[in-house]
């Protein structure tokens, strides 16, 4: 059992509303730790069944009756944290809640919980591991079906399982070498060179495969991010409107409406895709208005993708070059990936449609026709990064993937300097790869501030 020291007292027990702040159907006042039975006793005036869900009255410590609703009891360690826990639904109200839980740490040794403690608890008690516990935090932040499936995979433990069976291939290698290394001074031990290369070949395949597994967490975290960006009045916000289904961006037909950056998720194939209006690209004087210039050419930059939005009804060319000399700029420095969207095709009567031939596609749509923004759509739907097969992916943290890499690095160092006589080096390698696989879940740590970065990062009452 691992053992955290901070200025909080472990042995506290902990209190928290674990149901987001505000009026909701139903609130959530979790309790952990050895006096969740003498806080039973206290304000349901009963200890409930174990794992029963029970109709209960709260009192405050008065007696007096605060709230109704159904309360669970777990006994530990069959319970989240490993500790006693008591669980009360109460009606969502904030007031009722609040008094609730201000009454129940104002008993000796019970305090409010931090950020991520229920959570950590778990962890340390052996509930569950650390990819497990961060992957309740993505569940909880994931903005798209996707991400969320992918966070479910890694708190079902598949990505847990993963890590743990290469823990085992790079522990029995080394035990294996290190065993050969006793022997040979004794001469009595074949050394097996191309078998051990062989295993140092299996770990490092097995690791890329995990790394493919979970290349996508980025993006699956983040979602893609698309900038919208285009001369003045070319219908950029009218655009941005229509892909998200909400008319958050002003419309009008004064050039240079548009001054900050707006931002909207939309969802496509289950990913969720950060969409941004900026300001139009022109060359002004207005103080505020070339500050929205700035911060479009920024959002330029940070994006995935672009779609650069012409009027078709005032500019025939489609050359980006001579529509935006800037672009070239931005072309050869940072490979953007971008698309010429020809508006206003009502106006110009240009056919609505995708020409794919170029060097960017071109598509003309029409802000006024439904048809030929499902055809932007089915665009995006198309693009290379959004193909993600549904199955198997993990959310892997930088931190993980950082991990990873080290632990790659060291299994490739190891196969490389692998010779009878540096299998004490290789076994070196081994064990570092095993330290860094060991960081990912959370085993042997012996940094307090390494967790309590990792948890404090959580919401509170989890
Ligand atoms: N006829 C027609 N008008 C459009 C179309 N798209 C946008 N408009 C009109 O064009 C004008 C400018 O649209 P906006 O969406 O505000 O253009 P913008 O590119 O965001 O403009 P700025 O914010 O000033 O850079 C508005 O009057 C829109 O109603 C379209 O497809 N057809
Ligand atoms: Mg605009």
């Amino acid at each position: 059992m691992l053992t955290i020291n901070n200025q909080y007292n472990k042995n506290d027990t902990i209190a928290a509303i674990a149901t987001p702040p505000g009026r909701g159907g139903i609130g959530v006042l979790r309790i952990s730790g050895a006096l969740s039975a003498k806080v039973s006793k206290i304000f349901l005036k009963k200890i409930p069944k174990i794992k029963h869900a029970t109709y209960l009255p709260f009192y405050n410590m008065k007696g007096n009756l605060l709230d109704q609703g159904i309360v669970l009891f777990f006994k530990k360690p069959y319970s989240l944290t490993g500790e006693d826990v008591l669980e009360l639904q109460a009606h969502g109200a904030p007031i009722t809640l609040n008094v609730l839980l201000q009454e129940i740490i104002s008993i000796p040794n019970i305090r409010i919980a931090n950020p991520g403690e229920f959570l950590e608890r778990a962890f340390i008690n052996g509930k569950i591991d650390l990819i497990q516990a961060e992957a309740i935090s993505d569940l909880i932040n994931a903005r798209s079906v996707q991400a969320s499936r992918s966070a479910l995979f890694a708190l079902k433990g598949d990505f847990s399982k993963k890590i743990h069976k290469l823990l085992y291939l790079i522990q029995k290698l080394r035990m294996n070498i290190e065993m050969t290394c006793d022997f040979s001074e004794e001469n009595t031990h074949v050394i097996d060179i191309i078998n051990m290369k062989k295993n140092l070949k299996k770990i490092f395949l097995k690791i890329k495969k995990i790394q493919n597994l979970s290349k996508y967490s980025n993006l699956l975290q983040e979602g893609i991010k698309i900038a919208i960006i285009g001369k003045p009045n070319a219908g950029k916000s009218s655009i941005f409107n229509a892909l998200s289904g909400r008319k958050s961006a002003i419309v009008t037909k004064i050039p240079g409406t548009t001054r900050d950056v707006l931002h909207e998720y939309i969802n496509i194939n289950g990913v969720s895709i950060n969409i941004s209006d900026t300001a139009g690209l022109r060359v002004t004087r207005d103080i505020i208005e070339n500050i929205g210039i700035r911060r479009a050419l920024k959002e330029v930059c940070i994006s995935d993708h672009v779609l650069f939005i012409v009027d078709s009804s005032i500019d025939s060319s489609n050359d980006i070059y001579k529509l935006w000399p800037q672009y070239k700029e931005f072309a050869l420095k940072l490979n953007k990936k971008i698309a010429v969207i020809r508006n206003k095709a009502d106006l110009s009567k240009e056919p609505i449609g995708i020409i794919d031939n170029q060097d960017y596609p071109i598509i003309t749509i029409s802000v006024n026709d439904n048809s030929s923004i499902d055809i932007l759509i089915k665009y995006l739907k198309n693009l290379k990064c959004l193909q993600l097969n549904e199955e198997g992916y993990f959310i892997a943290k930088q931190r993980h993937l950082y991990e990873l890499k080290i632990t790659k690095y060291h299994i490739f160092q190891g196969k490389k300097i692998l010779r009878e006589n540096t299998l004490e080096l290789v076994a070196e390698e081994l064990s570092a790869a095993q330290k860094a696989l060991e960081r990912i879940l959370g085993i042997n740590l012996n940094s307090n501030s390494f967790l309590n970065e990792i948890f404090s990062n959580f919401c509170i009452g989890k």
